[in-house]
């Protein structure tokens, strides 16, 4: 783990602190260190060194915030501070977040634990955090101006709650909340079950839904945006950046995701049928959990669906709203599609020297053209699989089933080596006739030109052809 230590205290101060057996606000007066993590790649999981045993999740790019104990305590340290974080290759975003990372780290605990969480503010402006979905008192709720006064800058707070459940939380700011979160800051709060074999599972996966607008070549998001966002990411993070969900053959795995977008997202995974075992509310009883392909998460909303690895291969996980699944694109270009672009170019690039036609067969041949693109944006669809370009960008990722692997390896495996005789296939034998449909009989305009055909002289020729009225 690429961890660098701030150093609020050094190792012996850290013994000294938890040799202490005082209770309450007393053994506050030692910070404990707040790590922070310079990278966006996936970090293992933090496997507990005491208390009881659970499966630790992995957060897709992202990673879990060390604690110490302290007594009965268990204690953290989040540090509100601008961030820079890597979008994917050749994108960077000038960010809010926690301990270097938008989004913030994962915090882990036990149902039933004491939880001390520090919270420094190193932003320019007032925070708090608001513990999202967690039963706690009043005033550990973290709604600046009505639970408590608001975090200033250089400042340091302090939450204490007994978590009351196990289940999947979230953690963001409640203070400029629009500003705060449309600039990175949130995390996730996973609490685990006290009994290890409940809910047992072999991999637990966590992210949060989170979208930006960044102009080409800008690097700070547009705040005031409400709807046009053109980063659709899990994590801070867009495909091809996104990391894959590593698996091994026969494992029972979990997928929790939260949406703090300002729309919903229906996420679809391709080749399995999942359950849906979890809301931010709490486990769905085994009895009522639903099976589903798809399953849409409204804003502010968490899901947690569930499945057993059987079937080996990439499997497509996103986000089902096409526009999803694409980068920074302008909303604003026209439809092209069935115009024959060879009859305007000529005209267009007169005015406009350099103008190249495309769209007229639809948009897919962006996904392999290289283009000269401004400094830190990226291209709309991207990201090469082992037959060529996937055209996808945005809340996309795949689900890589292997066999054989170790229990903790989340290493991409690189592409799935599919059984001959099991993939998709050219028709190579006797050619098939050309379907009648390919003319228009009364015109004999050529297919690819039929659409761009002004519709309101078309009952004039037919009339003149006689006989087909009815078309
Ligand atoms: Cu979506």
């Amino acid at each position: 783990m690429t961890v660098s230590r701030r150093g609020f205290l050094g190792a012996g101060g850290l013994a000294l602190a938890g040799a202490s057996m005082i209770s309450g606000r007393t053994q506050a007066a030692s910070l404990p260190e707040a790590p922070t993590m310079t990278e966006a790649t996936m970090q293992p999981p933090l496997y507990p060194k005491s208390g009881p045993d659970y499966q630790p999740v992995v957060t897709l790019n992202g990673w879990t915030l060390p604690w110490r104990q302290n007594g009965d305590w268990k204690e953290f340290h989040l540090v509100a501070e601008p961030v820079v974080r890597e979008l994917a290759p050749g994108m960077k975003a000038h960010l809010w977040g926690y301990n270097g990372q938008s989004p913030g780290p994962t915090i882990e605990a036990v149902e039933g634990d004491k939880v001390r969480i520090f919270v420094t503010n190193k932003l320019p402006e007032n925070t708090a955090v608001h513990w999202h979905g967690q039963l706690l008192p009043n005033g550990m709720d973290g709604v600046g101006g009505l639970t408590q006064p608001h975090i200033p800058p250089g400042k340091t707070f302090v939450y204490e709650f007994v978590l009351q459940k196990s289940g999947t939380f979230m953690y963001h700011p409640h203070s400029d909340e629009m500003v705060q979160m449309a600039m990175g800051m949130m995390g996730f709060f996973v609490v685990h079950p006290r009994d290890p074999a409940e809910r047992r599972v072999d991999r637990d996966f966590v992210f949060l839904l989170n979208a930006f607008d960044i102009e080409a070549g800008s690097y700070v998001p547009r705040v005031n945006e409400m709807t046009d966002f053109n980063l659709w990411c899990w994590n801070t993070r867009v495909f091809p950046g996104i990391d894959p969900l590593v698996v091994r053959q026969g494992d029972k795995v979990r997928v929790r995701f939260g949406n703090l977008t300002m729309t919903n997202h229906p996420i679809h995974m391709h080749g399995y049928d999942f359950k849906v075992t979890g809301t931010d509310g709490g486990w769905v009883p085994e009895g009522a959990a639903w099976p589903e392909v798809s399953i849409d998460v409204a804003v502010g909303q968490m899901r947690a669906f569930e499945f057993v690895a059987d079937a080996p291969g990439d499997w497509a996980i996103h986000c089902h709203k096409s526009h999803h699944t694409m980068n920074a694109m302008g909303h604003d270009v026209r439809t092209f599609i069935g115009v024959n672009m060879n009859k305007t170019a000529p005209a267009l690039k007169k005015i406009a020297p350099g103008y190249m036609p495309m769209g007229g067969a639809g948009m897919g041949e962006m996904g392999s053209m290289e283009m000269p693109l401004p400094d830190n944006t990226l291209p709309m669809m991207t990201g090469y699989g082992q037959f060529g370009p996937i055209e996808m960008g945005g809340m996309f990722s795949v689900v890589k089933v292997r066999p054989g692997l170790a229990h903790d390896d989340y290493k991409d495996p690189g592409w799935y080596k599919h059984p001959e005789g099991t993939v998709a296939y050219e028709w190579t034998g006797e050619k098939l006739a050309e379907p009648a449909r390919g003319t228009s009989p009364d015109s004999g305009v050529k297919a690819t030109e039929f659409r761009a055909v002004d519709p309101r002289k078309r009952p004039v020729r037919a009339a003149k052809a006689g006989g087909h009225g009815n078309h």
